[in-house]
């Protein structure tokens, strides 16, 4: 009897670590971008610190998540073209290499934009504005090089990126300013010019404020009517917990009306307060550091960690919902380490924004999606 109870004592310890390292396995084999293979490719930002000196398990990790990568700033015209006429491919070609050794699919990010563009692009060499003609030139030639260099490496391109306003009206950018409003029908003609393969983005954040849809659908709706070509929109989704997803899923549905695929291109969730509310991915906005800003620098509370589980459950199921047109969810990086957003509005606080801990582990909600 004694002998009896022992045996069954021994195979239910034997099951049950059996069980424990089964479902260890499951979860460190658990792959996003396994588990949407059908629905849309999954991807991260990647920097060149990453590319270059990245532990072999962050490389691995990158490799097993991700089917698709975008680069977090080396395809910047900053990067790119320091130097008026002097192309800099060096950093772009090793990431895409990388990514090339991984299969996955590249994104390039991106061609006209007013922030990490070099100085002498809007200026001549007295530093006073250029006229229109030269800054159509320096677009054009920026764009066919760039383009030119990476054909049939790049999938597809942010042509433009963030040119509206809150407000729905066009941004005053050195682009607008010099050119005029059909700066973007410009740049998409010539990008459409240099690789009639590659597909062409429009990309901008907060996505779910109703004046940039109702702008973004106009500015779709403008490039057809002139012939142009757009394929998709990226919606950068640099959202909160709080974030408002009903806003969010109509855009997404305004765009699918236009005739365009839509993108998350740059997904973060952040768990810390916005200081003024009006949650933005413009890097210009600045807050001085509090503490009070600053509520998890020890460790993010269960709380806290069960509100964003329940975010991003909801977030993914409108992206399923949707998934025969939207071709791409891409988060902005790897690891909560490697985050814009622990400096961003606030210096030096510690957010979790990102799908990997510090620790490289999966978050809760990872496996949630993926269930
Ligand atoms: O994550 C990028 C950060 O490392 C750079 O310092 C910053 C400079 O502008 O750009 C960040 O990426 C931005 C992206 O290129 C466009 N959308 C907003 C992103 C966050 O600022």
């Amino acid at each position: 009897m004694v002998k009896d109870f022992m045996l069954v004592r021994l195979v239910s310890v034997l099951l049950m670590l059996f069980a424990g390292s089964a479902s260890a396995k499951a979860q460190q084999t658990a792959s996003l971008k396994e588990a949407f293979k059908n629905d849309f490719l999954i991807g991260t930002a990647l920097n060149m610190w990453q590319v270059r000196h990245g532990s072999e398990q962050t490389k691995e990790l990158i490799r097993s998540q991700f089917s698709t990568v975008v680069a977090e700033n080396c395809m910047k015209s900053e990067v790119l073209q320091p130097v008026e006429n002097v192309f800099n491919f060096k950093d772009a070609d090793e990431f895409i290499s990388l990514a090339e050794n991984n299969g996955q699919v590249v994104t390039g990010h991106c061609l006209v934009w007013h922030s990490q563009a070099p100085a002498w692009f809007f200026h001549n060499d007295k530093g006073v504005l250029v006229d229109r003609q030269t800054m159509i030139e320096r677009m054009r030639k920026h764009i066919y090089t760039v383009m030119g260099h990476f054909k049939g490496r790049v999938k597809g391109w942010d042509v433009v990126n963030e040119a509206i306003e809150f407000d729905g009206s066009l941004r005053k950018s050195n682009f607008y300013n010099i050119i005029g409003e059909d700066y973007i029908r410009l740049a998409f003609q010539f990008a459409h010019e240099a690789d009639p393969d590659a597909e062409l983005y429009y990309n901008d954040y907060s996505m779910d404020n109703p004046n940039k849809r109702e702008a973004v659908v106009k500015l779709i709706r403008d490039l057809k009517a002139h012939g142009l070509r757009i394929d998709a929109v990226g919606m950068q989704s640099h959202l909160s917990t709080t974030s408002n997803l009903k806003e969010y899923e109509e855009s997404m549905e305004a765009f699918i009306k236009e005739g365009v695929k839509v993108m998350a291109t740059e997904l973060d969730v952040s768990v810390l307060p916005f200081p003024n509310h009006q949650m933005t991915a413009e890097i210009s906005t600045n807050f001085e550091y509090q503490e009070a800003l600053n509520p998890y620098k020890k460790g993010i509370t269960e709380e806290k960690q069960a509100e964003q589980n329940d975010f991003m459950v909801k977030l993914f199921k409108i992206y399923k919902k949707h998934a025969k047109d939207i071709t791409r969810i891409t988060f902005w990086g790897v690891t909560d380490g490697d985050s814009w957003k622990n400096d961003f509005p606030v210096p030096g606080r510690t957010d979790y924004p990102l799908p990997f801990g510090r620790d490289l582990k999966p978050k809760p909600w990872v496996y949630l999606i993926i269930k």
